[in-house]
């Protein structure tokens, strides 16, 4: 579906698909247990989170130079492109990189320069967004931000990501205070398969503007309400929520409550090689399984570029 929207919830190493993995393993030499593209995707049968974290980091072993990370951001933005994103809020894990020896600067160096010429290549203006690993320590946290130092400018904002449950957001309470200082906008996993209060947390300790998933927000009607009356965006992926069984069936998936509650939900990809579809197959498929009309569908694009960290004239040119 080819509605103008924004992708504000995309980890650019989610988008690493078998046939690229597979071409990139041979540029580097890189083994990988799997014979071939197919027997990859049988792997794909994920029980939880964890189970899908297992095969996303394994498989990031064959990105090792810029032009992988060139290459990978310059497939994401083709598909992209075709799906109707004008605008891409890009999720990275510098420390699932970093610690198999490949360093900041190859990443953000990497995915820049396809970035960089993003608007003239594919139409779309992007922005980079830091992630943190939450079952890695703080203190890990913190020298990635210093890492992240010389690359301040071609960074918008930082994020916490990975396993959630037992790595609540007040683990990262001092990397976040010093993002905030360093000028960094601020987003945070929470409420995937984390309770509801890890959202209050997000909100409270870690200052975050916007919600990644925060589908859990659903069991607490005080955080729903506060959600609407505060207007915070809340950065959905359907798909993913299937593939990743944190909801049974799509139409089963809450969205539709969500929005008639006043929530300022967007639907976006998350990891899309892995879950079965990028931002526009995500919109036709809420619109397949949870009947949503097209006043839902233009809410929920609108909705992406007010929670965008745009400026406003970008903004109205992206609708
Ligand atoms: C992720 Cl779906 C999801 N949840 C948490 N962390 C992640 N990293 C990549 N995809
Ligand atoms: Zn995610």
């Amino acid at each position: 579906m080819s509605l103008p929207k924004a992708e504000l919830h995309l980890h650019i190493e989610g988008t690493l698909e078998p046939e690229l993995a597979f071409e990139l393993a041979a540029r580097n030499g890189v083994e990988l247990p799997y014979a071939a593209t197919d027997e990859l995707r049988k792997a794909y049968a994920f029980e939880d989170l964890q189970s899908f974290l297992n095969l996303y980091y394994e498989l990031m072993a064959v990105l090792r130079t810029e032009r992988d990370f060139e290459d990978l951001a310059n497939a994401y933005l083709a598909r992209a492109a075709a799906q109707g994103v004008r605008h891409a809020e890009i999720f990275f894990d510098p420390q699932a990189h970093i610690a198999r020896g490949v360093g900041m600067g190859t990443v953000v160096e990497g995915l820049w320069r396809a970035l960089g010429s993003s608007v003239e290549n594919h139409g779309i203006s992007t922005q980079l967004i830091m992630c943190f690993l939450r079952d890695e320590s703080a203190e890990s946290a913190l020298e990635t931000l210093e890492a992240a130092k010389p690359y301040l400018d071609r960074i918008v904002g930082v994020g916490l990501d990975s396993a959630e449950v037992g790595h609540p957001p007040v683990k990262f309470r001092e990397v976040y205070e010093a993002a905030a200082a360093l000028g960094l906008r601020r987003v945070a996993h929470a409420g995937e398969e984390g309770p509801p209060s890890y959202i209050v947390e997000a909100l409270d300790v870690l200052g975050v503007e916007r919600i990644d998933h925060g589908l859990r927000c659903v069991e607490s009607p005080e955080l729903v309400a506060r959600l609407v009356r505060d207007r915070v965006p809340l950065t959905l992926c359907p798909l993913s929520n299937v593939r990743l069984r944190t909801v049974d069936v799509l139409g089963d998936h809450p969205l539709p409550a969500m929005l008639d509650a006043g929530l300022l939900c967007t639907v976006n990809s998350d990891d899309p090689a892995y879950f079965g579809g990028y931002a526009g197959d995500n919109f036709e498929a809420v619109r397949v399984e949870l009947g949503l009309g097209e006043e839902r569908l233009r809410e929920l694009a609108r909705n992406s570029f007010l929670a965008a960290f745009l400026e406003h004239d970008e903004e109205l040119r992206g609708r």
